[in-house]
């Protein structure tokens, strides 16, 4: 009876809390969810501090975020959900917590949209993605965590379409819709993509996985979205690669630059397959066919399908994902920025994690990547615009950009190359950008670079953060070594200040390099060669703050570099919004945007 008791106390108690917090109606509903999960451990944040929270990024009050889940553009307005912990700044008690938006910078929170309630999710709910079906009907697929620990597929829906912000979502008794049976290992299964539909009518779905070290996308089809059968093979699997998180496929078109719906399938597309590895923690993707008639996915030859191989981004980047905006009509990138701050200060700041400015992703014109560019939509904020124009930049040259708020800005730079016969010589056994960034760092100085910015620089330059590229000459080309190293980016020490690298496969045929960095407080989102090799950083400074941050841009190669012009703005907070329709205003995208 004693034993009974304990039981069934605490399951009343559970129960009389989640009634009582559905009377109050939860504005913030993230309190509802506190309740559900109660012997999860978590600490609530008493600080949240101001210093480095960012203006225009995406990222809640407090508390910690980690991926996007589920973004999608329905009847007008963009939806991003993401993973949440109510109760505080680490991660734990997740739930999808639900922003809304017209223009996907300035946001207008609502209360989570899924968050632990049944038994198919009553120990979380992990990330997914959202599909749009015949009929205008949103259905989020996602993966919940049952009693017994198992990672199960789950469905949901709106509860009210014509709440424009589709505010409650329902979840159906029928789930979970997929269960980890016939050998799949229940713990290393989850995160399924948004679905597509074949011309035969079938839709499929993806469900990150693996088999022993070899990650794997198992593939469901499905005639109703609601009975899935798994496919006797995955879409696509590969050795050494480990647990394959968040997949996400979608076409790419090969003739233009707009985006494509995910169900498309033609002869002037190619598919892209990105994972994020669980073993690494970063993400790397392929370009390729997707045979449908054998529900096969075959990466092109000439690119790398393992850790090796391509990635979004290669700073601080994970658990991305992408969908397509049929409203402007381009494929739309999220990135979750995972910290470089510990998990102690991460409390004691009271959140952690950010979204990054989402990207336009599209097919470079030689089909062998992507290009990505933050979204048009950015540029409203942009004030008090600064310019130069030809400044050449002398060995060791340091140049103040003045006339902007430095620690909160957008700028964008084209530099003009010197002839590359001085370049230094390319040692092919380099085929690590990273190692070669941090043996090669700013300080060590070489011919043609490095040379770029320091951004959320003090005025001693005892801290900055160096955003930079490095000319090689190799046999017949160039090498492009993107940068950016964080070592002196905070005079503190229990930060990550891992410098980061990428090649930049960029065409130098009129000696011209660009590059762009969004700067706020605390991250700097660097595209390189036009968005071909993209690095996002976490920085904590702690001189550099305020008003007492500073941009420059540098030289410290032996051979000149002319800065052809250089363009730099303050950019305004985005807006925490109560109401989106007396907010909606019309951007004008550029040409390719
Ligand atoms: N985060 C979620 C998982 C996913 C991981 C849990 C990736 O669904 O695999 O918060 O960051």
């Amino acid at each position: 009876m004693m034993a009974m008791s304990k039981l069934v106390f605490p399951v009343i108690w559970v129960l009389f809390l989640c009634y009582w917090f559905s009377l109050l109606g939860c504005e913030n509903g993230v309190e509802a969810s506190h309740v559900l999960y109660p012997h999860l451990k978590s600490v609530e944040a008493s600080i949240v501090d101001k210093r480095y929270r960012t203006g225009y990024h995406f990222q809640p009050p407090k508390n910690w975020i980690n991926d996007p889940n589920g973004p999608m553009y329905y009847n007008g307005v963009y939806h991003l959900f993401y993973q949440y912990n109510p109760k505080g700044a680490r991660w734990g008690n997740i739930v999808w917590a639900h922003s809304v938006s017209m223009d996907m910078i300035n946001w207008m929170p609502l209360k989570p949209a899924i968050y632990p309630s049944k038994l198919f999710d009553i120990k979380g709910c992990w990330s997914g993605s959202a599909t749009i079906l015949p009929g205008n009907l949103p259905a989020i697929l996602y993966t919940g965590i049952d009693p017994e620990d198992r990672q199960v597929q789950n469905i949901a829906f709106p509860k009210n379409l014509s709440d424009p912000y589709l505010i409650e979502w329902d979840k159906p008794d029928y789930n979970p819709i997929i269960e980890p049976i016939d050998g799949i290992n229940s713990s290393s299964f989850r995160d399924p993509t948004t679905a597509w539909r074949g011309s035969d009518g079938w839709w499929r779905v993806l469900v990150g996985s693996k088999t022993r070290k070899r990650g794997e996308a198992i593939l469901y089809r499905s005639r109703d979205f609601k009975n899935w059968v798994k496919a006797p093979h995955p879409l696509h699997s590969s050795q050494g690669t480990g647990m394959w998180e968040c997949p996400d496929f979608y076409p790419v078109s090969t003739k233009g630059e707009h985006g494509l719906n995910t169900t498309y399938n033609g002869d002037d597309v190619k598919h892209v397959l990105k994972v994020s590895l669980d073993d690494k923690k970063f993400e790397y993707y392929t370009i390729g066919q997707y045979m449908h008639e054998m529900d096969l996915y075959v990466p092109d030859r000439t690119l790398a399908d393992n850790s090796s191989g391509l990635r979004y981004d290669y700073g601080k980047y994970y658990a991305s994902k992408t969908f397509f905006d049929d409203g402007k009509n381009r494929r739309i990138l999220w990135g979750w920025v995972n910290e470089s701050d510990s998990v102690t200060d991460s409390e004691t700041k009271g959140w952690a994690g950010v979204q990054t400015i989402p990207r336009v992703v599209r097919l470079d014109k030689n089909g062998k990547q992507l290009v990505q560019w933050p979204i048009a939509e950015v540029k409203t904020l942009r004030r008090k615009p600064v310019h130069l124009h030809h400044k050449k930049l002398m060995k060791g040259e340091l140049f103040h950009v003045k006339g902007i708020i430095a620690p909160q800005a957008d700028v964008e730079v084209e530099f003009r190359l010197p002839s590359f016969d001085k370049a230094e010589i390319f040692d092919p056994s380099w085929v690590d950008p990273q190692i070669l960034c941090s043996q090669k760092g700013v300080q060590v100085e070489g011919s043609i670079g490095p040379f770029g910015l320091f951004v959320l620089a003090s005025e001693s330059l005892d801290e900055y953060t160096a955003v930079f590229f490095r000319i090689f000459k190799a046999k017949d080309k160039h090498v492009v070594l993107m940068c950016s190293d964080q070592s002196r980016s905070t005079l503190r020490t229990e930060v990550d200040k891992t410098t980061y690298g990428a090649f930049v496969d960029v065409d130098l045929k009129h000696g011209k390099l660009s590059l762009r960095s969004l700067i706020d407080r605390s991250i700097v989102e660097s595209f390189g060669g036009e968005g071909r090799a993209c690095i996002t950083a976490r920085v904590y400074p702690t001189k550099a703050v305020g008003s007492q941050a500073r941009l420059y841009a540098f030289n410290y190669g032996s051979e000149p570099v002319r800065i052809l012009k250089l363009k730099a703005w303050t950019m305004l907070y985005a807006r925490t919004l109560n109401d989106l329709r007396s907010t909606h205003t019309e951007i004008q995208l550029e040409q390719g945007e």
